[in-house]
């Protein structure tokens, strides 16, 4: 469903760096990057799932709440670092919440866009797994 994994950054006296590559830290072929930035005070985002998409998701500025829900296990993750990171595969509602003004949520997906691979609905969602 989900997996939660801390990404080895390579600090030296300058500061970090984090690599990350296809075939290690990420298990699947990387079709789309997209990011989340400037969300505005007390917005919250996602209210969905995939059907089939993976996605690598991670904070590379700032904070946010990654709530992951399989429709019997609701877990709240807190993004607040760019060397954690969550590997969602698998049908899996997601929200975001608590945003902060710096925050920069990265995303690597396993599939270009698109809308027919989206569950908007918690309860065609719940359909949908069961
Ligand atoms: C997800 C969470 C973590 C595109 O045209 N191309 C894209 O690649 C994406 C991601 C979105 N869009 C369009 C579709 C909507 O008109 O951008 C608009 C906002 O998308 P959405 O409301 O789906 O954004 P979020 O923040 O609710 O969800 C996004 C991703 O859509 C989703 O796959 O897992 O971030």
């Amino acid at each position: 469903m989900f997996e939660l994994f801390n990404f080895d950054p390579k600090g030296d006296s300058r500061g970090s760096l984090i690599s990350l590559e296809v075939g290690k830290e990420i298990p699947f072929d990387i079709k789309r990057i997209y990011y989340i930035y400037a969300t505005k005070a007390g917005e919250s985002r996602g209210f969905h799932a995939h059907k089939a998409l993976k996605q690598v998701i991670f904070t590379v500025s700032g904070a946010c709440d990654l709530v992951l829900d399989n429709g019997s296990v609701r877990q709240t993750i807190k993004l607040d670092s760019p060397e954690k990171g969550v590997l969602v595969d698998g049908v899996v509602w997601r929200e975001m919440h608590n945003f902060t003004s710096d925050c920069v949520l990265m995303v690597l997906a396993s599939e270009e866009y698109d809308e027919s691979d989206y569950l908007r609905d918690y309860d065609e969602f719940l359909r949908w797994i069961n």
